[in-house]
């Protein structure tokens, strides 16, 4: 099963990405992507098994960025990969069936191409600028999710779509609307001042549009 919402794992200034990930859980988050760029492998890794067992605790899904191997060793629920990672076929072949494969895409030929490859879900974004992640893709804006996911629509193709890339809360009845399956947030959660409230906000949202 596929969460609605997802939270990204951000550092703190130590670099460790476990006490953003345990106020994320104790703020209900119950589906956690480590996302760990310009680290070694054994650094991610020890995070990793850090976040595993947070994330049991909380019975909460752990998603690793990047990284299959990674993913595989922990027993992560899932491995989520960019366009410029491995594909998604090589990845399935590392971790079987019983791992989620994400992928991301930012065009409609991305989305294609990542059903091709068989995930199990897909990231759209960016919907519009964020710090949180360098070399952004182009905005996609409302109109370009709404533009995607009419024509998925059209051509009766269906798989869950999370949007990713600036979003606040009022964005999602707007995407739900539109037909997205879910959100992916990290700033919104990370920065906020009462998270558990900001994450009982999101879930209400995304309930009372259910569109699946
Ligand atoms: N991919 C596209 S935008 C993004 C990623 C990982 C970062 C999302 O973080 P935020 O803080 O919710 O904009
Ligand atoms: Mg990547």
């Amino acid at each position: 099963m596929i969460d609605k919402l997802h939270y990204i794992s951000q550092a703190n200034a130590a670099g460790s990405h476990i006490p953003a990930i345990e106020r994320a859980l104790l703020a209900g988050c119950k589906w956690i992507q480590l996302r760990i760029k310009d680290q070694s492998h054994a650094f991610i890794n020890e995070q990793a098994v850090q976040a595993k067992v947070l994330c049991d605790s909380f019975n909460a899904k752990l998603i690793v960025n990047d990284h299959t191997d990674i993913a595989r060793n922990v027993g992560a629920y899932g491995v989520h990969l960019g366009l410029q990672d491995m594909p998604l076929a090589e990845a399935r072949k590392i971790v079987g069936q019983d791992i989620i494969i994400g992928g991301t895409a930012n065009t409609l030929e991305d989305v294609l191409q990542r059903i091709q490859e068989g995930a199990d879900y897909i990231g759209l974004g960016p919907l519009r600028f964020t710090t949180t992640k360098r070399n952004l893709s182009p905005l996609l804006g409302v109109a370009g999710f709404q533009n995607m996911l009419s024509h998925l629509a059209v051509k009766g193709i269906s798989i869950p779509i999370v949007a990713i890339g600036g979003l606040t809360i009022g964005d999602v009845p707007t995407l739900m609307k539109a037909g997205i399956y879910g959100i992916a947030v990290s700033s919104l959660i990370t920065n906020a001042d009462d998270p558990r409230q900001v994450v009982e906000a999101l879930y209400a949202e995304l309930k009372s549009n259910l569109s699946t």
